[in-house]
């Protein structure tokens, strides 16, 4: 049978691996108590949290729905590496650190920095934490309306820790929530309702409560059309006595990937949940969540590019090929390097995104960052979720046969890629967004990116050789902004229609 066997590609630290991390944290960030948490949670990505992230690939979430007596009970059970974790991430503050600020306008980059290199290895635990951090940032900025619940979600207390749920996607419309959302809110007590209806996408359905939408009816049993006519929900997902609040699992999802996490169809028949926006404001009340979950999607995405060209890069200093090591040809170093390249731009555009949210929450933002944030949060969801499926793709190339091999744990990279770009809004979706932030803004949004790109092109320090290029795309910006700024002056609240 022969005597060669290949040495696997290992992962080492992350942390100490990425030398523009680390960069990037000494130049804004030069903290020894951060690096040292970072390199110190890098090592325990190692040896402890990368097998739990398998262990949830391996052994996905079933639906029991009876129990041995015949009662009905729609109980999601998971495995022991999904709850594991759940505590590493309450241990680890991995919430808890946007909400603490304890490094002041740097804390979002300090706690996605560490995201970043959690997510690979989380098994898609990064999904419920992105719901957990949006549904905090919406109670925070609705003015504390659900104190525990926000006290819950960014606990480091792995007992009292509590994660949410996004319920947005009905059958009808996951883009077009707006008309698309048939779910009704029965007004009870207050600002307590019982919400009917059918939620079509639900994932990490093992949530402790969720926000969600729905239309409050008049006496009359009626609803109003429309964005105007939907609220924003909050609910417990289970009752006190383990039972579930008023919630039918119709079935979880067959997935392409995030087979890790249970994704389930949800009936909603009588779920008692508390109005948390004002009438009518749901969905720009939702808008923060979906802010925070974005970003996280663009996190994710870089960080998916970075460890497989980590992974990439170690395996080409162990496989040969014609006689050399593949590090020593020179084509297959090129790829590495495009691939290198798109990974860097990324995670420099990426943590852009997290300094501007740190900068809003800390209240040290500009007007121009405020409009940035609000600009470049679609924008970087988009293109990054769609480079790294492209960069991931490579990446599985990069290992030959063996880049499509299960067991490998190669395969799984791509499966969970490819849903980046659709949840959380598709990529033309995100585009409409682009053109709606530029139309309300009145193209405030597009002045304020002209203006801060005009500066970074002004002040960067290029070498001669790439004078010309920088050149060239100076003329190409001024051009871009004469063109906004005509069409803005002939139509302007047109700007949805340049698309
Ligand atoms: C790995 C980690 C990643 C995380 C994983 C999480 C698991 C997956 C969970 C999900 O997929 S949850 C479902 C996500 N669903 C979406 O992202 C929905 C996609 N559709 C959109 O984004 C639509 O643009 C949207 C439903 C938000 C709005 O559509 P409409 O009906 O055209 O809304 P309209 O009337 O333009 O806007 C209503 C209000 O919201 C306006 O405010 P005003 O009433 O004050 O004028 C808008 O300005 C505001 N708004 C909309 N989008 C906004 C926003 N405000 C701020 N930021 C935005 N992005
Ligand atoms: P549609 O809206 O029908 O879109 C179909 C196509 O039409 C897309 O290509 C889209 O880009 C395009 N399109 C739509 N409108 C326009 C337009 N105006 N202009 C141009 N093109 C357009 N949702 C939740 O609420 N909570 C969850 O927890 C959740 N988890 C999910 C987990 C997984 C694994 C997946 C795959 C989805 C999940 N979703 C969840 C749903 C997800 O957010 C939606 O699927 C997504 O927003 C798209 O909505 P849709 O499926 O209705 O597609």
């Amino acid at each position: 049978i022969g005597t060669f066997f290949q040495e696997r590609p290992l992962l080492t630290n992350p942390f100490t691996q990425d030398a523009l991390l680390r960069a990037y944290l000494q130049r804004h960030l030069p903290v020894p108590e951060v690096h040292g948490d970072l390199r110190r949670f890098g090592e325990r990505l190692v040896c402890e949290i990368e097998a739990l992230g398998r262990q949830c690939e391996l052994h996905p979430p079933v639906l029991q729905r009876y129990d041995a007596w015949g009662r009905r009970v729609d109980r999601i059970v998971t495995c022991d590496a999904w709850t594991r974790l759940r505590h590493v991430s309450a241990q680890e503050g991995l919430v808890a650190a946007g909400y603490e600020r304890t490094y002041g306008e740097w804390s979002r980059v300090y706690q996605m920095s560490k995201m970043y290199l959690f997510a690979p290895s989380a098994g898609l635990y990064t999904c419920p934490l992105a719901m957990t951090d949006g549904a905090a940032k919406v109670i925070e900025s609705l003015g504390m309306p659900a104190r525990e619940a926000f006290e819950r979600l960014t606990s480091r207390d792995e007992k009292r820790f509590w994660t949410s749920g996004q319920w947005m996607t009905e059958r009808k419309g996951g883009s077009d929530v707006s008309s698309g959302t048939e779910t009704v809110a029965r007004r009870q007590q207050g600002e307590w309702f019982k919400l009917y209806g059918f939620k079509w996408f639900t994932s990490a359905t093992d949530a402790d409560m969720t926000l969600t939408l729905a239309r409050v009816t008049d006496e009359h049993g009626h609803t109003t059309p429309g964005s105007r006519g939907l609220s924003l929900f909050l609910a417990d997902v289970w009752d006190s006595d383990g039972s579930s609040n008023g919630i039918e699992v119709q079935r979880l999802k067959d997935k392409l990937g995030t087979r890790q996490m249970p994704t389930a169809e949800l009936l909603l028949d009588g779920m008692n949940a508390r109005l948390l926006s004002e009438e009518g404001r749901g969905v720009a009340s939702i808008a923060n969540m979906l802010t925070v979950t974005r970003i996280y999607n663009t996190v994710c995405a870089v960080a998916a590019m970075r460890r497989i060209v980590h992974l990439s890069r170690e395996y080409a200093c162990k496989r040969s090929a014609f006689g050399k090591l593949l590090k020593d040809h020179a084509l297959h170093v090129q790829t590495l390097s495009r691939m290198e390249v798109e990974t860097r731009a990324a995670f420099l555009l990426a943590m852009e995104v997290c300094r501007l949210l740190g900068r809003e929450e800390s209240q040290s933002a500009s007007e121009r960052e405020t409009l940035l944030l609000r600009l470049l949060t679609p924008v970087a969801k988009l293109y990054t979720a769609k480079q790294a499926v492209s960069v991931v793709s490579e990446g599985l190339e990069s290992f030959g046969g063996q880049g499509y091999i299960e067991d490998t744990g190669l395969p799984s990279m791509l499966r969970d890629t490819q849903v980046l770009s659709i949840w959380e809004g598709t990529t033309n979706v995100l585009s409409l967004d682009v053109l709606r932030s530029i139309a309300k803004s009145s193209g405030s949004v597009l002045q304020a990116f002209f203006s801060d790109a005009e500066e970074r092109l002004l002040a960067a320090e290029v070498s001669p050789a790439l004078r010309p290029a920088l050149t060239s795309l100076r003329a190409s910006l001024s051009a871009l902004m004469h063109f906004c700024q005509t069409a803005a002056a002939s139509r302007p609240a047109g700007y949805l229609e340049l698309s």
